[in-house]
C-alpha cells in the first residue's frame, strides 16, 4: 500500500481558522473579511465596460448607452483595457528583470554579488555573438549586462532571445507585427495606443497586448531568469519543505516575500552566518528559520532549499502565527494590510525598494552597492525584535508537506536523460522527454502557473486539476503560486507518484522525479517558453503542434495577463479559471479564444467550472496528439 498522503484543502482551511482566531484576539483584518466587504463586485468593472481614461468620463456601456461620449463601443473600450493591463503586468516583469541587469553590473570578485554560474555567462555570450576568449568573467558580466539593458531601450530590431524559437516562428511573428522590440518601446506604444483618441479597433488592441506579453516573456522575464542563474547559480534538484509549518517556534522567524532575488539571497546569506547565528542564541533563541512568501520564496526555494512558507493567499497567515520577527518584502504581490496587520502584533514589516513603499512599515532602502549591510542590518533587526513576541499569540499550525524543487530547463534535460536511454544523452536534448511524449507513456504537459484569489477557493482549482492531469498521465510543470499550491499539498513529493497514471508513474520512479515539476517563479514562466521550443526544435515541430497547454487556474494580477498573452504569442494554447474583464465585448471574447490562432496557433479558453477547465484541457492535448498521429 502507498503511504503518500497529501494535505487536504480541508486541513489548510481548518489551520487558516485557526490563525483568524488568534487574529480576532488582537483585532486583526483579514482578507477574508475584507472580500465579503467588497463583493459584489461592480458589474461594469467586471465586463470591462467601464472608461476613466479621460476626464469627459467615466463613461459605462450599458444597453441604454451603447457609447462613451467620445464615440467609443464596448468593443474598444474593453481593448483598451485588456492593453493596458497587459502593458503594466509586461512593464512589472521587465522592470525586475532589469533590476536583474543591474545587479549583475554591480558584481565584483569581491562585491556583494558574484557570478555563481560562469558556464552559464559564457553560453549566454556566445548566444549573443559576444567575443569572451581571454576575457575576465566580470568584465564579460559587466558588458553582457548593459547589452541586456539595451534590450529595453534598443532603437531598432527584436529582442535577441526570439532566436530561440524553432525555425519559422520568429519570422511569423515579425510578419503578423507581433514579434517584440525593445520592452520599454512595447510598453509605451501599449500606453500610446489606449490613449483617448488612439486605437479602439479590437484586433490592433489584441495584436498589441500580445507583442507587449512577448516583450516580456521573451525579453524581460527571460533575462531576468537566465542572469538570476548566472548571479545566483542555475537551479538544481533539491529538497525542501512547504507550508506554514516550516516556521520554527523556538528560532527567529524571518520571512523573504516579493519576487527580486537580490534581496532575498542576501537575506539567506546573513541569516546563515555563524555570527548572526550566535547573536540569535544570545537574544534567547535557538536558531534563525528563514522563510519565504511569494516568487521569492520560489527563488530562494529552487538555489538554496530555502522552505515556503505559503504562497499569494497565505501571506497574512505568517504574522497571525504570532512567530514572525521580520516579514521583509521587496515588490509585487505585497498586501498593504501586511502594515496595520504587523502592528496587532511584534512583527516588522520591512520595506526595501523604492518600487514598493508602504504605510506601516520600516523603510530600509535595499542597493547592490550597500547590499551586504542593508540584509544585515534587516538580519539583527529581526533577532533583536524575538523578545518582544507574545507567547500567548504564537501558534504554527503543524502543517508541512516534503518536496523536491530546482527544475530549470537544464536539470529537466539531465534528469530526463536517464528515462528512455539507458545511457546518458551526451548532447543533452529534449529527446528523451520527447520518446516519453511520441510513445504515450507521458500524454502531454501543461504548464501551471499564476496565483491566488478570492474567487475561487484558495489552492484548490491548482491542486484538483493537478491530480487529475497527473492521474492522466500528463506531467505538470509549475511555477508560481501554483507551484508552492503544489508543494503545500505533497504534489511536489517524489511519493506522489502514487496517484498517477502508470504511465507517468513510470517516468517518475525511472527519472526520480515529482510529477508536478518546480519550475521557478513567475518570471520563470520564460523557462517554461524555452523548454517548449527546445522540444520543438528537437522533434522538427512548431510549438503550437506539441501536446502541451498552459493553465492559470486562480490568477489576479497584471503580470498574469502580461503572461497569458506570451504564452499564447508562443502558441501554447492557455486556459483561465477567471475572466480577464473582457466579457463586455463580443469581438474581444472572440478574438481572444479564436482569432488570435491565425497570427500564432494559440488562444485562450476561459472556463471558471474548474472540472469542465481540466477536461478542456485533455482534450486539447489528445487533439494535439491525434493531429501528430501519436
Ligand atoms: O509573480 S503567482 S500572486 S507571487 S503574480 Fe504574485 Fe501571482 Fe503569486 Fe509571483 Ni506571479
Ligand atoms: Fe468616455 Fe471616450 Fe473619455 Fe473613455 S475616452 S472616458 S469612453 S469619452
Amino acid at each position: 500500500m502507498s503511504e503518500f498522503k497529501m494535505t487536504t484543502i480541508e486541513e489548510m482551511e481548518a489551520a487558516t481558522n485557526r490563525l483568524l482566531e488568534t487574529g480576532a484576539k488582537v483585532g486583526a483584518d483579514a482578507w477574508q473579511f475584507r472580500v465579503k466587504n467588497q463583493t459584489p463586485h461592480c458589474k461594469f468593472g467586471e465586463q470591462g465596460v467601464c472608461c476613466r481614461i479621460c476626464a469627459m468620463g467615466p463613461c459605462r456601456i450599458t444597453p441604454k448607452a451603447p457609447r462613451g461620449i467620445c464615440g467609443c463601443d464596448a468593443h474598444g473600450i474593453v481593448g483598451r483595457n485588456f492593453l493596458k493591463f497587459t502593458a503594466a503586468g509586461a512593464a512589472t516583469h521587465s522592470d525586475h528583470g532589469r533590476e536583474i541587469c543591474h545587479t549583475l553590473y554591480c558584481t565584483a570578485e569581491d562585491g556583494n554579488y558574484k557570478v555563481k554560474d560562469p558556464d552559464k555567462l559564457l553560453r549566454l555570450a556566445k548566444e549573443w555573438g559576444v567575443e569572451t576568449e581571454g576575457k575576465d568573467i566580470y568584465d564579460l558580466a559587466h558588458e553582457m549586462a548593459e547589452i541586456g539593458l539595451m534590450e529595453y531601450g534598443k532603437p531598432f530590431g527584436y529582442q535577441k532571445f526570439l532566436d530561440r524559437m524553432p525555425e519559422g516562428q520568429k519570422e511569423k511573428l515579425i510578419e503578423n507585427e507581433i514579434a517584440p522590440r525593445a520592452i520599454d518601446r512595447e510598453v509605451s506604444t501599449s500606453l500610446h495606443m489606449a490613449h483617448m483618441g488612439c486605437s479602439s479597433l479590437p484586433e490592433a488592441l489584441v495584436k498589441q497586448s500580445l507583442r507587449a506579453g512577448m516583450a516580456d516573456g521573451w525579453g524581460g522575464s527571460m533575462m531576468g531568469t537566465e542572469f538570476s542563474d548566472v548571479l545566483f547559480g542555475t537551479p538544481k534538484p533539491i529538497d525542501t519543505e512547504a507550508n506554514l509549518g516550516v516556521m520554527v517556534a523556538e528560532n527567529v522567524n524571518i520571512v523573504v516575500h516579493g519576487h527580486d532575488p537580490s534581496l532575498s539571497e542576501m537575506i539567506c546569506e546573513y541569516a546563515d552566518s555563524p555570527e548572526m547565528i550566535a547573536y540569535a542564541k544570545e537574544m534567547g533563541a535557538k536558531g534563525i528559520t528563514v522563510s519565504g512568501v511569494c516568487c521569492t520564496s520560489n527563488e530562494v526555494a529552487m538555489r538554496r532549499g530555502v522552505p515556503m512558507a505559503g504562497n499569494f493567499l497565505q501571506q497574512e497567515n505568517v504574522v497571525l502565527t504570532g512567530a514572525c520577527e521580520a516579514i521583509v518584502v521587496d515588490v509585487q504581490c505585497i498586501f498593504p494590510a501586511l502594515g496595520p496587520l504587523s502592528k496587532c502584533f511584534h512583527t516588522k514589516f520591512v520595506t526595501t525598494s523604492p518600487i514598493a513603499q508602504m504605510p506601516d512599515s520600516e523603510f530600509i532602502r535595499f542597493n547592490a552597492e550597500t547590499a551586504g549591510e542593508n540584509a544585515k542590518a534587516i538580519v539583527k533587526m529581526a533577532i533583536e525584535n524575538f523578545k518582544n513576541r507574545k507567547p500567548e499569540l504564537v501558534h504554527i499550525p503543524d502543517m508541512k508537506a516534503k518536496a523536491t524543487v530546482g527544475y530549470s530547463v537544464e536539470a529537466i534535460v539531465k534528469t530526463l536523460d536517464g528515462v528512455t536511454n539507458s545511457q546518458v544523452d551526451e548532447t543533452g536534448t529534449t529527446k528523451p522527454l520527447l520518446e516519453c511524449i511520441t510513445s504515450g507513456v507521458i500524454r502531454g504537459a501543461v504548464a501551471m502557473v499564476g496565483c491566488n484569489n478570492p474567487k475561487i477557493r484558495p489552492d484548490y482549482a491548482h491542486i484538483e486539476l493537478m491530480k487529475k492531469l497527473i492521474a492522466n498521465d500528463i506531467i505538470v510543470i509549475a511555477s508560481g503560486c501554483s507551484a508552492q499550491a503544489a508543494a503545500k499539498a505533497g504534489l511536489m513529493d517524489k511519493s506522489a507518484k502514487e496517484i498517477c497514471g502508470a504511465g507517468l508513474k513510470r517516468v517518475c520512479e525511472l527519472a526520480d522525479i515529482p510529477p508536478v515539476l518546480h519550475m521557478g517563479s513567475c518570471v520563470d514562466i520564460s523557462r517554461m517558453m524555452i523548454l517548449a521550443a527546445e522540444l520543438a526544435k528537437d522533434s522538427g515541430l512548431q510549438i503550437n503542434q506539441l501536446p502541451v497547454v498552459g493553465c492559470a487556474p486562480e490568477w489576479m494580477s497584471e503580470k498574469a495577463v502580461s503572461i497569458g498573452n506570451y504564452v499564447v504569442g508562443t502558441g501554447i494554447d492557455t486556459f483561465l479559471g477567471v475572466d480577464p474583464y473582457v466579457s463586455g465585448s463580443s469581438e474581444m471574447c472572440e478574438l481572444l479564444t479564436e482569432g488570435t490562432r491565425k497570427w500564432t496557433g494559440a488562444a485562450y479558453t476561459v472556463e471558471t467550472d474548474i472540472e469542465k477547465l481540466t477536461d478542456l484541457m485533455i482534450e486539447r492535448i489528445e487533439e494535439k496528439r491525434t493531429a501528430l498521429g501519436i
